[in-house]
């Protein structure tokens, strides 16, 4: 099929390029690159097409930059769970919540969706080597589909600071995994000045092709929906490539009149590292960075978001809004969705449902609205975080009277230990 099914366009100046170019941000102004398509291209009977694929990534192939599937490097990515959680709002005194469990993808986290779609670029761009920095589910992401496609892969991470599922997943990968002596916000910097001078395709989301395989998860939700849009949308926020890709999907959907109308975006970052949303609510023009971001969801541990303008026209064009939560209520979310819905997430999921509990006292969010909160990654990514909160098993003698008198006594096992 056609290659140049689409062009990148830049969001700032409006200057177009073409998708064979390895290019990230506009050359004119330094503007981030949006992936748009040629509406006269665009089959009119796209509902019908799609019916008839399964639920995932691929199923979307018209609104992605490659049209030809047989190329795709794919592990199987997308088709995840879209969980009616009666316990929780129940709980949380809400009538309709979803919780879309992203860490049902190949390696366990969303990055997969714009992975999938980004290294298969990159093979079409013959590029032999890819590169991320990454707080860890990028580079578990990118490690294993370039693996699969047999590319050379580097990865730079904050030194001591990515969960060690995540690493473990980079380095059974194969990939060269590079700890610096830094934050994320400095390794993406040095990594973006290395790919602008190397022939090494850079896979962070300021890759708009990535973003491209990242806005399926709305394409999904419509579908899983019946065909409609919720009334709020409400997703962690690190880089804010997801935020931003999610709004496109469903841009895209209400151009083709595929839904009737649009959710508010609802974006959730950590108290220590919230430039976006703090920004947001001192309704400054600029987003203010953080120098040095801490909160415990390491994933999301970011000071300079890249995606930060996407978001912020995200936010603003939805009606939507930006809004922090602590470490510790992060955790009583993560809590919550495991022992209410049975979902384990790491925490920088949970941050979409701490953010909605505090929405919810704070009387911003209706019962009666349709809430889909998207839970990003995998809980068993980050194990050290639940081990350090939660009392250890109990141990006893292996005698059937020791186990019935442990059954009965208290403290039981799964107790937090302290907030
Ligand atoms: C679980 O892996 O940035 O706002 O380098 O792993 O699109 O950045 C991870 C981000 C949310 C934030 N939840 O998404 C990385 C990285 C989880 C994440 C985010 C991340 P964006």
């Amino acid at each position: 099929m056609d290659r140049f099914c689409c062009f990148l366009k830049c969001i700032e100046c409006g200057q177009e390029y073409s998708p064979q170019e390895v290019i990230y941000t506009c050359h004119k102004c330094g503007g981030l690159l949006s992936v748009e398509y040629e509406k006269s291209k665009i089959p009119s009977d796209l509902d019908e097409i799609w019916k008839k694929r399964p639920l995932s990534v691929w199923r979307y192939a018209e609104l992605l930059p490659i049209r030809n599937k047989e190329k795709a490097v794919s592990l199987g990515e997308g088709g995840t769970n879209l969980n009616r959680c009666k316990r929780l709002s129940e709980k949380l005194g809400l009538k309709r919540l979803y919780v879309k469990n992203e860490g049902e993808n190949p390696t366990g986290s969303f990055k997969d969706r714009g992975m999938t779609v980004g290294v298969t670029m990159a093979l079409e761009l013959g590029m032999k080597k890819v590169a991320c920095a990454s707080t860890g589910n990028t580079s578990a992401s990118l490690a294993a589909y370039a693996a699969k496609a047999g590319l050379e892969c580097f990865v730079l991470i904050p030194s001591g600071k990515v969960a060690f599922g995540k690493l473990t997943q980079a380095i059974i990968h194969g990939a060269k995994v590079i700890q610096i002596r830094g934050n994320f916000d400095e390794a993406l910097k040095i990594v973006r000045e290395i790919c602008s001078k190397h022939l090494v395709y850079l896979l962070n989301s300021v890759n708009p092709f990535r973003l491209e395989g990242q806005k399926t998860a709305a394409f999904e939700i419509r579908d899983q929906l019946s065909g409609e849009a919720p009334d709020k949308l409400i997703v962690p926020v690190g880089n804010a490539g997801n935020i931003s890709a999610i709004w496109k999907g469903f841009k895209e959907l209400y151009e083709q009149g595929m839904i009737e109308r649009l959710p508010q975006m609802i974006g959730i970052q950590a108290e220590g590292a919230a430039p976006i949303a703090n920004s947001l609510k001192h309704s400054l023009t600029t987003v203010k960075f953080v120098k040095n971001p801490e909160t415990v969801a390491t994933a999301i541990r970011i000071g300079a978001p890249v995606n930060w303008k996407k978001a912020v026209r995200a936010v603003k064009e939805s009606c939507g809004f930006m809004e922090t939560v602590s470490d510790a209520e992060i955790l009583e979310a993560q809590k919550l969705l495991a022992q209410y819905e049975g979902l384990f997430v790491e925490p920088a999921s949970a941050a979409s449902v701490a953010g909605l509990a505090k929405l919810i006292q704070m009387g911003q969010i209706d019962r009666d609205e349709t809430v889909v909160c998207i839970v990003t990654g995998h809980g068993l990514k980050d194990p050290d975080i639940v081990l350090k909160r939660f009392r250890k098993p109990v141990e006893v003698e292996a005698t059937t009277e020791a186990v019935v008198q442990a059954m009965t006594s208290k403290p039981q096992a799964a107790q937090v230990l302290a907030s």
